[in-house]
């Protein structure tokens, strides 16, 4: 039984210390890291885990547990140390820190039970942050988020769009931590100890702030103490110095991301040894025992109703979904970035105003949300233009990397939105979610299919991306019809056919047009909906293909890099198919949409031309 100890400022203090040795012998072992930004910050870190946060160690997972980011993810040594001295993984594993077998990797994993989402990509945690925040109010569960963020990471205007958001909502559930030690990788920071600086800023997106010497354990308990005080989120800039506790690395320039030698180390550690004190047998305060929140899905949705032929484009099939689901699955979220009546996000807005989140014009902001409230066991679905995630590419990287749940649904894609031109529309954006670890990509061309795919998207956990057009276009599938992920549909084909076309979206219609006028001439050919693009529905294309002299025309709304024609020709061509694209190979203008279909030669009359050259 070990002696349960009194968290006093003297005992933090020599915690703090004990979290510096581990991470100077932690990255010495490595012979690579971060022990002097781990340093800088382990006042704060001894602070929250010993003195301050509610938490079972070794439960980590709990839903009632407060919530720790480490946005400077960097400085991941010394949140190892804070797990191992509160007992949850054993001390000396942190010297096995960035082996090839160790989770204890370069920067925090959720392949570790206490790391909710990677980072070390600088900027994203507070964003997180305002996720987890918004769950905890939605939950009405009363956990705390705690952010703790670089100065030199401030400069990222991620982090201002959290701010603002966090600001906006008043989540005063929600504390960022600047641990401001004036110095980034290669030189100082913009602002240096110009405290003053940050604490303008948050202010200025309504924050309450308190700025401390964050090498002071009583001030940073004291100002901790009076977390939740009022409305607003809390900031708390803290003076800090890199490698601070040793006299040869404390503010000095030069020891960024530096392991110390084993002689530097030794030298370290004996002027911290004398004022270490171990955090085990601490007394760590558990959180409240409050409901879990109900994060089971539910046993079926209910049905859709569509009409052969009706006239609805996927982008208001979408909205139509999740307005539908919104009843039955109380897990689902929608956010959207000010374009909801575009995207059709407004219908679940109408029917579920509480589990809506405007993020404003702010789209990684809005990923990083997403990803936030996907860890407490939301589904979270973000649509706005599907180009406009291309600027939230990395915040979609890093939710590929954290292996997260969200849902993106990208409206606008291709020429064939018109006249608003080049600027709003998605072409990149298949190449973009493909190349993400994991991801799912689909492309509905029916109302029918992209309500079906919605539901699919809420059962199956994973980064998902939905494309959706803005046209109208007939509905063609039976509401009974089934998309099943990795699958794709055989729209038209006869035993005489010469050629397989495979399309998706709006290049479905207009590959069926193109069917239509090659018949008239006796040329037939198959038509396929590829209506999921990753995993591919290659098997189906593949013995399509087969019965066409393995000849494939794909034609896409879309740059041919990395587009479906690409994804048609990675899969097939090493099995002897021979893929020939169309897609928007020339810089877009504006236009009305059948005529840039035209002067892009991706509609029915360039697949005809196509076609004829081709068999
Ligand atoms: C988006 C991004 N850009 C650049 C880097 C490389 N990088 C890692 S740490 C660092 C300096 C961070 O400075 P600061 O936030 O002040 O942290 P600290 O000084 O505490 O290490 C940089 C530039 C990164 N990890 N992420």
């Amino acid at each position: 039984m070990i002696e349960t100890k009194e968290a006093s400022v003297e005992t933090l203090a020599g915690i703090a210390n004990q979290l510096r040795i581990h991470s100077i012998n932690a990255t010495t072992a490595a012979g690579s890291g971060h022990p002097t930004s781990s340093m800088s910050a382990a006042d704060i870190v001894a602070a929250l885990f010993f003195g301050h946060m509610k938490y079972y160690p070794n439960d980590p997972k709990n839903y009632n547990n407060d919530r720790f980011i480490l946005s400077k993810g960097h400085a991941a040594p010394v949140l190892y140390a804070a797990w191992a001295e509160n007992g949850l993984i054993p001390v000396n594993e942190l010297v096995r820190l960035r082996e090839l077998t160790s989770d204890l990797e370069g920067h925090p994993t959720p392949r570790l039970p206490f790391v909710d989402v990677s980072t070390g990509s600088l900027g994203q945690g507070l964003s997180v942050g305002v996720g987890m925040a918004l769950s905890a109010r939605l939950d009405n569960l009363d956990f705390r988020t705690y952010v703790l963020l670089g100065d030199g990471e401030c400069a990222e205007g991620s982090v201002w769009e959290a701010a603002g958001l966090a600001g906006i909502y008043s989540l005063k559930n929600l504390v960022a931590i600047v641990d401001v030690n004036r110095l980034g990788q290669s030189q100082a920071t913009a602002y240096g100890h110009d405290l003053k600086a940050y604490e303008n800023k948050f202010k200025a997106f309504g924050w309450r702030t308190e700025v401390i010497d964050g090498h002071d354990m009583e001030e940073i308990l004291e100002v901790l103490a009076a977390v939740g005080l009022g409305e607003q989120p809390l900031a708390i800039i803290a003076k800090t110095y890199k490698g601070a506790g040793v006299s040869f690395l404390q503010d000095k320039d030069g020891w960024h991301g530096k392991a110390l030698s084993k002689d530097e180390a030794a030298r370290a550690i004996a002027e911290l040894q004398p004022k270490a004190t171990s955090g085990i047998g601490v007394h760590v305060e558990p959180p409240s025992n409050l409901p879990a929140p109900n994060t089971a899905a539910p046993a079926s949705y209910p049905p859709i109703n569509y009409s052969m032929g009706q006239m609805v484009a996927t982008r208001e099939a979408f909205g139509n979904a999740l307005a539908r689901i919104g009843e039955a699955d109380q897990r689902v979220v929608s956010l959207d970035g000010d374009t909801k009546n575009s995207t059709f996000s407004e219908r679940f807005l109408k029917k579920f105003p509480a589990r809506f989140v405007e993020c404003f014009i702010a789209e990684q902001n809005m990923v990083g949300v997403g990803v936030g409230l996907g860890t407490r066991g939301k589904v979270p679905f973000a649509s706005t233009f599907a180009t406009f995630f291309t600027r939230a590419h990395d915040q979609v990287r890093m939710a590929g990397h954290s292996q997260a749940n969200i849902k993106l649904v990208g409206s606008h894609v291709g020429v064939s939105i018109g006249e608003d031109g080049g600027s709003q529309m998605g072409l990149e954006d298949i190449a973009m979610f493909r190349a993400v670890i994991g991801s799912t990509v689909l492309y509905p061309s029916d109302a029918v299919c992209a309500e079906k795919l919605v539901d699919h998207m809420v059962k199956t956990r994973g980064v998902m991306f939905l494309r959706t057009s803005r046209p109208k276009t007939p509905v063609i599938y039976k509401n009974d019809e089934e998309f099943p992920v990795g699958g794709a549909k055989i729209v038209r084909q006869s035993a005489s056919d010469k050629i397989t076309v495979v399309g998706a979206g709006v290049t479905l219609f207009e590959a069926l047009k193109a069917a239509d006028a090659l018949a008239g001439e006796g040329i037939n050919i198959t038509v396929i909906d590829a209506y999921s693009i990753k995993p591919l529905g290659k098997d189906v294309i593949k013995a399509a293909a087969a019965k066409t002299n393995n000849l494939i025309l794909t034609v896409e709304d879309h740059y041919p890099e990395g587009g479906l024609g690409d994804t048609v020709a990675g899969e097939l061509a090493p099995d002897g198919v021979r893929v020939h694209k169309l897609a928007v190979f020339d810089l877009p203008r504006s236009g009305k949409p059948e005529e840039l279909l035209a002067k892009y030669n991706i509609d029915s009359a360039a697949i005809v031309r196509k076609v004829k050259s081709l068999v």
